[in-house]
Protein backbone atom coordinates (compact mmCIF):
# COMPACT_ATOMS: atom_id res chain seq x y z
CA UNK A 1 0.00 0.00 0.00
CA UNK A 2 1.38 3.49 -0.56
CA UNK A 3 2.47 5.32 2.41
CA UNK A 4 0.98 9.25 3.03
CA UNK A 5 3.07 11.59 4.61
CA UNK A 6 1.82 15.37 5.27
CA UNK A 7 4.30 17.05 2.87
CA UNK A 8 2.61 18.03 -1.10
CA UNK A 9 5.70 17.17 -2.33
CA UNK A 10 5.78 13.98 -1.80
CA UNK A 11 2.69 13.62 -3.86
CA UNK A 12 0.58 12.27 -0.28
CA UNK A 13 -0.54 13.36 2.47
CA UNK A 14 -0.96 12.42 6.08
CA UNK A 15 -5.06 11.62 6.19
CA UNK A 16 -5.05 12.74 10.09
CA UNK A 17 -2.53 15.55 11.20
CA UNK A 18 -2.73 14.92 14.67
CA UNK A 19 -2.42 11.11 15.36
CA UNK A 20 1.17 9.71 15.43
CA UNK A 21 2.09 7.76 12.68
CA UNK A 22 3.73 4.79 14.23
CA UNK A 23 6.61 2.28 12.31
CA UNK A 24 6.79 -1.03 13.52
CA UNK A 25 10.38 -3.04 13.00
CA UNK A 26 10.09 -6.79 12.90
CA UNK A 27 6.76 -6.83 12.06
CA UNK A 28 6.34 -10.18 10.57
CA UNK A 29 7.07 -11.61 13.78
CA UNK A 30 4.68 -13.35 16.54
CA UNK A 31 2.79 -9.37 17.36
CA UNK A 32 3.39 -7.48 14.31
CA UNK A 33 0.68 -7.86 12.57
CA UNK A 34 -1.91 -7.70 15.18
CA UNK A 35 -0.15 -4.65 16.63
CA UNK A 36 -0.58 -3.26 13.70
CA UNK A 37 -4.13 -3.69 13.53
CA UNK A 38 -4.79 -2.33 16.96
CA UNK A 39 -3.05 0.52 15.96
CA UNK A 40 -4.38 1.39 12.66
CA UNK A 41 -7.79 1.19 13.89
CA UNK A 42 -6.94 3.72 16.66
CA UNK A 43 -4.79 5.81 14.39
CA UNK A 44 -5.73 4.78 10.56
CA UNK A 45 -4.54 2.52 8.04
CA UNK A 46 -1.45 4.64 6.64
CA UNK A 47 -0.46 5.87 9.71
CA UNK A 48 1.12 2.36 10.69
CA UNK A 49 3.95 1.33 8.74
CA UNK A 50 5.01 -2.41 9.12
CA UNK A 51 8.70 -3.24 8.18
CA UNK A 52 11.14 -6.23 8.22
CA UNK A 53 13.96 -7.93 6.75
CA UNK A 54 11.49 -10.73 5.63
CA UNK A 55 8.82 -10.62 2.55
CA UNK A 56 5.65 -10.10 3.18
CA UNK A 57 2.52 -12.08 2.93
CA UNK A 58 -0.75 -10.72 0.23
CA UNK A 59 -2.37 -10.40 3.65
CA UNK A 60 0.33 -8.22 5.29
CA UNK A 61 0.35 -6.05 1.56
CA UNK A 62 -3.08 -5.72 1.74
CA UNK A 63 -3.19 -4.36 5.42
CA UNK A 64 -1.45 -1.39 4.86
CA UNK A 65 2.17 -0.17 4.09
CA UNK A 66 5.15 -2.15 4.48
CA UNK A 67 8.61 -1.26 3.60
CA UNK A 68 11.70 -3.11 4.28
CA UNK A 69 13.87 -2.14 7.04
CA UNK A 70 17.17 -3.55 8.34
CA UNK A 71 17.26 -2.67 12.06
CA UNK A 72 20.75 -3.41 11.68
CA UNK A 73 21.62 -0.32 9.00
CA UNK A 74 21.36 2.63 10.85
CA UNK A 75 21.11 5.03 7.95
CA UNK A 76 18.25 3.30 6.48
CA UNK A 77 16.24 3.56 10.00
CA UNK A 78 17.04 7.37 9.56
CA UNK A 79 15.73 7.61 6.33
CA UNK A 80 12.47 6.07 7.06
CA UNK A 81 11.98 7.63 10.07
CA UNK A 82 12.77 10.90 8.28
CA UNK A 83 10.95 10.52 4.96
CA UNK A 84 7.87 9.23 6.38
CA UNK A 85 7.34 11.60 9.32
CA UNK A 86 7.67 8.50 12.04
CA UNK A 87 6.27 9.64 15.76
CA UNK A 88 6.82 6.46 17.67
CA UNK A 89 9.23 3.54 16.91
CA UNK A 90 7.91 0.18 18.08
CA UNK A 91 10.74 -2.24 18.08
CA UNK A 92 10.13 -5.62 17.47
CA UNK A 93 13.17 -7.00 15.59
CA UNK A 94 14.83 -9.93 18.24
CA UNK A 95 15.83 -13.12 18.20
CA UNK A 96 14.02 -15.08 20.66
CA UNK A 97 15.94 -17.19 23.77
CA UNK A 98 16.54 -20.12 22.35
CA UNK A 99 17.21 -19.54 18.59
CA UNK A 100 19.88 -16.92 20.71
CA UNK A 101 22.03 -19.15 22.66
CA UNK A 102 22.44 -21.38 19.24
CA UNK A 103 23.46 -17.93 17.91
CA UNK A 104 24.90 -15.53 20.37
CA UNK A 105 27.10 -13.32 18.13
CA UNK A 106 23.63 -12.54 15.43
CA UNK A 107 21.61 -12.40 18.90
CA UNK A 108 24.40 -9.61 20.08
CA UNK A 109 23.95 -8.02 17.04
CA UNK A 110 20.70 -7.61 16.62
CA UNK A 111 19.40 -7.81 19.93
CA UNK A 112 21.97 -4.91 21.78
CA UNK A 113 23.16 -3.01 18.42
CA UNK A 114 19.66 -2.88 16.89
CA UNK A 115 18.50 -1.62 19.99
CA UNK A 116 21.19 0.76 20.08
CA UNK A 117 19.99 1.99 16.31
CA UNK A 118 16.66 2.30 17.62
CA UNK A 119 17.26 4.77 20.51
CA UNK A 120 19.67 6.71 18.75
CA UNK A 121 17.12 7.58 16.15
CA UNK A 122 14.78 7.82 18.07
CA UNK A 123 16.47 10.37 20.53
CA UNK A 124 17.28 12.15 17.33
CA UNK A 125 14.11 12.67 15.66
CA UNK A 126 12.08 12.95 19.51
CA UNK A 127 10.04 10.03 18.83
CA UNK A 128 8.45 7.73 21.46
CA UNK A 129 9.71 4.28 21.24
CA UNK A 130 8.52 0.91 22.63
CA UNK A 131 10.46 -1.91 23.26
CA UNK A 132 8.88 -5.16 24.80
CA UNK A 133 11.37 -6.85 26.95
CA UNK A 134 10.54 -10.48 28.34
CA UNK A 135 10.39 -12.68 31.86
CA UNK A 136 13.79 -13.83 30.32
CA UNK A 137 15.53 -10.93 31.44
CA UNK A 138 15.12 -12.39 34.98
CA UNK A 139 17.24 -14.83 36.27
CA UNK A 140 17.75 -17.79 38.81
CA UNK A 141 19.01 -15.13 41.71
CA UNK A 142 15.65 -13.11 41.10
CA UNK A 143 12.60 -14.01 43.10
CA UNK A 144 10.81 -16.82 41.01
CA UNK A 145 7.12 -16.94 42.52
CA UNK A 146 6.47 -14.05 42.18
CA UNK A 147 8.78 -11.71 40.30
CA UNK A 148 8.01 -8.31 41.16
CA UNK A 149 9.17 -5.45 38.88
CA UNK A 150 11.96 -4.08 40.88
CA UNK A 151 14.11 -7.06 42.06
CA UNK A 152 17.84 -8.62 41.07
CA UNK A 153 18.07 -9.49 37.26
CA UNK A 154 20.94 -11.49 36.43
CA UNK A 155 19.94 -13.79 33.47
CA UNK A 156 21.72 -16.50 31.82
CA UNK A 157 20.89 -16.06 28.11
CA UNK A 158 22.00 -13.79 25.44
CA UNK A 159 18.78 -12.59 24.92
CA UNK A 160 17.46 -12.11 28.47
CA UNK A 161 20.96 -10.01 29.02
CA UNK A 162 20.54 -7.85 25.60
CA UNK A 163 16.77 -7.48 27.37
CA UNK A 164 18.33 -6.39 30.83
CA UNK A 165 20.74 -4.09 28.96
CA UNK A 166 17.75 -2.45 26.60
CA UNK A 167 15.61 -1.45 29.59
CA UNK A 168 18.65 0.13 31.33
CA UNK A 169 19.48 1.95 28.24
CA UNK A 170 16.11 3.04 27.48
CA UNK A 171 15.93 4.33 30.62
CA UNK A 172 18.89 6.19 30.77
CA UNK A 173 17.91 7.99 27.21
CA UNK A 174 14.43 9.44 29.15
CA UNK A 175 16.73 10.54 32.07
CA UNK A 176 19.64 11.76 29.94
CA UNK A 177 18.02 12.99 26.92
CA UNK A 178 14.37 12.73 27.43
CA UNK A 179 13.79 10.35 25.54
CA UNK A 180 10.06 8.72 26.01
CA UNK A 181 11.11 5.10 26.74
CA UNK A 182 8.56 2.50 27.68
CA UNK A 183 8.66 -1.20 27.74
CA UNK A 184 7.03 -3.94 28.77
CA UNK A 185 8.24 -7.30 29.82
CA UNK A 186 5.92 -9.77 28.02
CA UNK A 187 5.05 -13.45 29.42
CA UNK A 188 4.97 -16.35 26.95
CA UNK A 189 2.57 -15.25 24.16
CA UNK A 190 -0.33 -17.74 23.12
CA UNK A 191 -1.21 -16.95 19.75
CA UNK A 192 -2.66 -18.87 17.09
CA UNK A 193 0.48 -17.51 14.63
CA UNK A 194 3.25 -19.49 16.05
CA UNK A 195 6.75 -18.13 17.22
CA UNK A 196 9.96 -18.62 16.97
CA UNK A 197 13.13 -19.73 18.76
CA UNK A 198 11.78 -19.40 21.95
CA UNK A 199 10.97 -21.14 25.38
CA UNK A 200 7.76 -20.64 25.70
CA UNK A 201 6.44 -22.20 22.41
CA UNK A 202 5.70 -25.38 23.37
CA UNK A 203 2.62 -24.44 24.42
CA UNK A 204 1.23 -23.10 21.57
CA UNK A 205 2.74 -26.69 19.41
CA UNK A 206 0.44 -28.35 22.37
CA UNK A 207 -2.54 -26.72 20.65
CA UNK A 208 -1.67 -27.49 17.41
CA UNK A 209 -0.77 -30.83 17.82
CA UNK A 210 -3.77 -31.63 19.78
CA UNK A 211 -5.77 -30.84 16.66
CA UNK A 212 -3.46 -33.04 14.20
CA UNK A 213 -1.25 -35.70 15.75
CA UNK A 214 -3.11 -35.42 19.07
CA UNK A 215 0.68 -36.42 20.24
CA UNK A 216 2.67 -33.38 21.71
CA UNK A 217 6.39 -34.35 22.39
CA UNK A 218 7.27 -31.49 25.07
CA UNK A 219 10.98 -30.25 25.53
CA UNK A 220 10.08 -29.48 29.07
CA UNK A 221 9.07 -31.72 32.51
CA UNK A 222 5.50 -31.57 33.22
CA UNK A 223 5.74 -29.03 35.98
CA UNK A 224 7.52 -26.67 34.34
CA UNK A 225 5.57 -23.34 35.36
CA UNK A 226 5.84 -20.15 33.30
CA UNK A 227 3.93 -17.08 33.43
CA UNK A 228 1.67 -16.96 29.80
CA UNK A 229 -1.13 -14.70 28.36
CA UNK A 230 -3.41 -14.33 25.28
CA UNK A 231 -2.02 -12.40 22.71
CA UNK A 232 -5.06 -9.80 22.64
CA UNK A 233 -4.34 -8.75 25.87
CA UNK A 234 -0.98 -8.16 25.26
CA UNK A 235 -1.61 -6.40 22.55
CA UNK A 236 -4.41 -4.07 23.96
CA UNK A 237 -2.19 -3.71 26.83
CA UNK A 238 0.67 -2.34 24.45
CA UNK A 239 -1.58 0.10 22.94
CA UNK A 240 -2.91 1.63 25.87
CA UNK A 241 0.56 1.69 27.35
CA UNK A 242 1.87 3.63 24.31
CA UNK A 243 -0.70 5.70 24.67
CA UNK A 244 -1.07 6.29 28.42
CA UNK A 245 -0.14 9.71 29.69
CA UNK A 246 3.52 10.40 30.97
CA UNK A 247 2.32 11.35 34.27
CA UNK A 248 0.55 8.02 35.05
CA UNK A 249 4.11 6.17 34.47
CA UNK A 250 5.80 6.08 37.67
CA UNK A 251 8.33 3.84 35.81
CA UNK A 252 9.14 3.29 32.22
CA UNK A 253 9.82 -1.10 32.25
CA UNK A 254 6.37 -2.76 33.86
CA UNK A 255 6.09 -6.40 33.65
CA UNK A 256 2.31 -7.66 32.38
CA UNK A 257 0.82 -10.72 32.48
CA UNK A 258 -1.97 -12.65 33.12
CA UNK A 259 -1.87 -16.60 33.81
CA UNK A 260 0.86 -19.08 34.61
CA UNK A 261 0.45 -22.76 34.13
CA UNK A 262 2.71 -25.89 33.58
CA UNK A 263 2.77 -27.87 30.55
CA UNK A 264 0.40 -30.52 32.67
CA UNK A 265 -2.01 -28.03 33.12
CA UNK A 266 -2.34 -26.72 30.19
CA UNK A 267 -2.59 -30.54 28.26
CA UNK A 268 -5.47 -31.10 31.03
CA UNK A 269 -6.68 -27.96 30.03
CA UNK A 270 -6.85 -28.74 26.17
CA UNK A 271 -7.93 -32.66 27.14
CA UNK A 272 -11.37 -30.90 27.53
CA UNK A 273 -11.77 -30.33 24.29
CA UNK A 274 -9.09 -33.00 22.93
CA UNK A 275 -9.80 -36.20 25.86
CA UNK A 276 -7.50 -38.10 23.87
CA UNK A 277 -4.19 -35.34 23.59
CA UNK A 278 -0.89 -37.67 24.60
CA UNK A 279 2.15 -35.68 25.91
CA UNK A 280 5.34 -36.81 25.73
CA UNK A 281 7.71 -36.08 28.24
CA UNK A 282 11.61 -35.33 26.62
CA UNK A 283 13.45 -32.21 28.20
CA UNK A 284 16.66 -30.54 26.58
CA UNK A 285 18.25 -27.76 27.02
CA UNK A 286 15.34 -25.42 27.54
CA UNK A 287 14.67 -26.94 30.69
CA UNK A 288 17.44 -24.54 32.18
CA UNK A 289 16.02 -21.44 30.42
CA UNK A 290 12.60 -22.19 31.68
CA UNK A 291 14.06 -23.31 35.65
CA UNK A 292 15.49 -19.89 35.41
CA UNK A 293 12.57 -17.70 34.92
CA UNK A 294 9.93 -16.18 36.84
CA UNK A 295 7.10 -19.38 37.67
CA UNK A 296 4.63 -16.33 38.60
CA UNK A 297 4.65 -12.70 37.73
CA UNK A 298 3.44 -9.51 39.53
CA UNK A 299 2.24 -6.46 37.46
CA UNK A 300 0.66 -5.06 40.36
CA UNK A 301 2.04 -1.58 39.24
CA UNK A 302 0.89 -2.03 35.62
CA UNK A 303 -2.54 -2.19 37.26
CA UNK A 304 -2.54 0.77 39.70
CA UNK A 305 -0.33 3.39 36.99
CA UNK A 306 -1.71 2.76 34.06
CA UNK A 307 -4.94 0.73 34.22
CA UNK A 308 -4.04 -2.44 32.86
CA UNK A 309 -6.34 -5.01 32.93
CA UNK A 310 -5.78 -8.79 31.35
CA UNK A 311 -9.21 -10.22 29.89
CA UNK A 312 -8.45 -13.94 29.24
CA UNK A 313 -7.76 -16.37 32.07
CA UNK A 314 -6.51 -20.15 31.18
CA UNK A 315 -9.82 -21.62 30.31
CA UNK A 316 -10.76 -18.30 28.37
CA UNK A 317 -7.71 -18.05 26.39
CA UNK A 318 -7.63 -22.34 26.03
CA UNK A 319 -11.54 -21.58 24.25
CA UNK A 320 -10.27 -18.83 22.29
CA UNK A 321 -7.75 -20.83 20.91
CA UNK A 322 -9.73 -23.89 20.22
CA UNK A 323 -12.25 -21.63 18.74
CA UNK A 324 -9.64 -19.88 16.28
CA UNK A 325 -7.98 -22.80 15.55
CA UNK A 326 -10.63 -25.47 14.73
CA UNK A 327 -11.31 -24.19 11.46
CA UNK A 328 -7.95 -24.07 9.86
CA UNK A 329 -7.52 -27.88 10.59
CA UNK A 330 -11.62 -28.86 8.97
C1 LIG B 1 10.88 -16.79 24.71
O1 LIG B 1 10.44 -17.87 25.14
O2 LIG B 1 12.04 -16.59 24.39
C2 LIG B 1 9.90 -15.64 24.62
C3 LIG B 1 9.92 -14.84 25.88
C4 LIG B 1 9.23 -15.33 27.08
O3 LIG B 1 10.48 -13.79 25.91
N1 LIG B 1 8.59 -16.13 24.33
Amino acid sequence: GAVSTRRESHGYYKDVETRPRVLITGALGQLGPGLAQILRDRFGRDNVIMSDINKASDAVLESGPFLFADVMDVRALREICVNYEIDWLVHFGALLSAIGEANVPLAMQVNIEGVHNALEVARQYKMKLFLPSTIGAFGPDSPRDPTPDLCIQRPRTIYGVSKVHAELMGEYYHHKFGLDFRSLRYPGVISTDQPGGGTTDYALHMFHDALTTKVHHCYLRPDTRMPMMYIDDLLTATANFMQAPERALRMRTYNIGSVDFTPEELAAEIRKYVPDLEIVYNPDHRQEIADSWPQRFSYLSAEQDWGYRPLYDLSGMCEIMMQSLLPKYK
